[in-house]
């Protein structure tokens, strides 16, 4: 029954066929996402090749070695040092790959360059999302200060983006340039994940994770929060537009003539009026602030 819901399955056209190809993982739209389905097709494409041996070897003594006569007893074998020897050492030498091949792709995945060409500061907070982008060059030299520079913020001005609960915002990202996020959480653990780009990661509040994205495909892209963060948690969604470098830019430029800020907005001071809780509450204290 497998077999043929494997091979009807299959012929559901080309779209599926190399879903099929990619074991069920989405096709990556970012050059690191490659490594990861690289990574998740080596480890299928391994464990069904030690499935097969094993089953093999099942089926072989089953057959090989099945009682021919009712009064026949088989063979009584109490130690057997080089199989013991074989079934101890192989697990282990599979255990050291996977873990060499895992450690590679994270190190593919958490690749820290010295000058990304671009840095999205954003920020998750209960119960949507803040997406502060760069306007104008990064200035790397705000940057020379310390190791733990990723608050420094390298731009000298933001325009920023945010949604509600009820409006999902939209995150822009120029094609084949590579993005840096700086993760920030005023609140709870969040954590920030697109599908499309095979990649997540946790918002801890009081620290700030990054990691990259080169965007190879130009397209639109879901994303969400992936840590049960509160009961809105299901609509900390966003949406992923991979645009053209030029449209890039004059995004961020029309944005900056919208909505922007000298410091990027991460939550704080900002937690009642900004994403998510822009009630007539949070307009009180907006006025009591004036
Ligand atoms: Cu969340």
């Amino acid at each position: 029954m497998l077999g043929v819901s494997v091979v009807a399955l299959a012929g559901c056209g080309s779209e599926s066929q190399s879903e099929w190809k990619r074991l069920a993982m989405p096709e990556p739209a970012t050059k690191q996402g490659e490594s990861t389905l690289a990574l998740w097709q080596g480890a299928w494409i391994a464990a069904l090749i030690t499935g097969v041996v094993v089953w093999g070897l099942i089926a072989w003594v089953v057959i090989r070695y099945r009682r021919r006569s009712d009064d026949e007893i088989p063979i009584q074998t109490r130690y057997n040092l080089p199989l013991e020897i074989f079934y101890t050492i192989a697990p282990i030498m599979m255990v050291v790959v996977f873990f060499q091949q895992t450690v590679e792709t994270q190190n593919v995945m958490l690749h820290r360059s010295a000058e990304p060409d671009n840095i999205v500061e954003v920020t998750a907070q209960q119960w949507s999302w803040a997406f502060n982008h760069g306007v104008g060059e990064v200035d790397y030299t705000k940057d020379e200060k310390g190791e733990n520079d990723d608050d420094e913020f390298p731009y000298s001005e933001y325009a920023y983006v945010s949604g509600t609960g009820s409006d999902i915002p939209s995150l822009y990202l120029p094609v084949d340039r590579t993005t840096r996020f700086n993760l920030h959480s005023p609140d709870v653990i969040h954590d920030f994940g697109v599908p499309g780009f095979l990649m997540k990661m946790d918002v801890i509040p009081g620290r700030v994770n990054t990691f990259e994205v080169t965007p190879k495909t130009e397209g639109v892209y879901a994303g969400k929060c992936y840590e049960l963060c509160g009961v809105y948690h299901s609509r900390m969604l966003f949406e992923v537009h991979v645009v053209s470098g030029e449209e890039y830019d004059a995004y961020v430029e029309d944005l900056a003539t919208r909505a922007s800020s000298e410091k990027p907005l991460i939550g704080g001071d900002y937690t009642r009026t900004q994403v998510g809780l822009d009630t007539e509450e949070s307009a009180e204290h907006e006025g009591a602030a004036e």
